[in-house]
């Protein structure tokens, strides 16, 4: 077939395929969740309904599109993270990342009853900004994903504090702002402990760490009908440290080797 005099447009299409033996992070964060989140009555610090409507969107995710290995969520952001190997949409940065977000975005919206229920119906179309980091070693990413955990416990420790002050303190939000000004760690954890009896360290883990998902292997129950030979697998949430190496100890099969 003859090419139309319109086929040359095609040209200045941006070239944005991802370097080659890098792992491709896609964050998406929810877009002014400030007022999306105060609209909606979220439980402050950490609405539970709201996490768990965040991970189960992740998990469609995973599912959903090709080659992610691990995905890191905590607030209003989650991160999936492609293997370094992957050729899916010959690691075109647009396209995976708008894959991402709008499976992400319309899984928030479909599952929100599921979690939300009648009484607090969805208001309006909520969005997720997107963007592609590209990391070349494993302790580059190992590294990226211990940033997003230390932010979600310097945050989870502040709000905690913060709203503890508030709810149980009675202070209003300038006195308890006031109150923390200058504070470090330990004089946060000293607020909780001696003023509300709370020990930080027995908060659920899923606030102090996050949620991480991978993939893990079923045994296949069908192993001898010989269709099935794909091994059966599913998306298992963490709530644990990945800074530290043990949880790449014990799960090898994520991180392909740097060289
Ligand atoms: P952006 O991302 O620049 O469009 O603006 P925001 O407003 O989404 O800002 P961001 O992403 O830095 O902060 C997340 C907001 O979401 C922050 O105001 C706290 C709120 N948020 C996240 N999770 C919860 C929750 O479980 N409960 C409540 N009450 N608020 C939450
Ligand atoms: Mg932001
Ligand atoms: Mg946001
Ligand atoms: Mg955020
Ligand atoms: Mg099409």
């Amino acid at each position: 077939m003859a090419k139309s005099k319109f086929e040359y447009v095609r040209n200045f299409e941006t070239d944005d395929t991802c370097l080659r033996n890098c792992y491709i992070v896609v964050r998406l964060d929810g877009r002014n969740f400030h007022k999306f989140t105060e609209q909606h009555k979220f439980a402050k610090p950490n609405d539970n309904r709201a996490l768990g409507l965040m991970s189960r969107s992740a998990r469609s995710v995973m599912e959903e599109l090709e080659d992610i290995v691990i995905a890191y969520g905590q607030s209003d952001e989650f991160s999936f993270v492609f293997k370094r190997t992957s050729t899916w949409f010959k690691r075109r940065a647009s396209k995976l990342m708008t894959h991402v977000a709008s499976q992400f975005s319309s899984s928030y919206v479909f599952y929100w009853k599921e979690f939300f229920g009648e009484d607090q119906p969805l208001l309006y179309p909520p969005s997720f900004d997107g963007r592609v980091v590209l990391y070349p070693s494993n302790r580059n990413l190992k590294d990226y994903l211990s940033w997003r955990q230390a932010d979600c416990h310097v945050n989870n420790l502040y709000n905690t504090v913060f709203w503890t002050l508030v709810q149980k303190g009675g202070l209003t939000t300038a006195q308890a702002e006031e109150r923390l000004k200058g504070t470090l760690a330990a004089d946060k954890n000293e607020i909780l402990f001696s003023e509300f009896n709370i020990n930080y360290n027995t908060e659920p883990a899923v606030l102090k760490k996050g949620t991480t998902l991978i993939w893990e292997k079923l045994p296949n129950a069908e192993e001898k009908e010989v269709a099935v030979t794909r091994s059966r697998r599913r998306v298992q949430a963490h709530h644990c440290d990945v800074i530290g190496e043990q949880f790449w100890e014990e799960h090898p099969d994520i991180l392909e080797d740097d060289n």
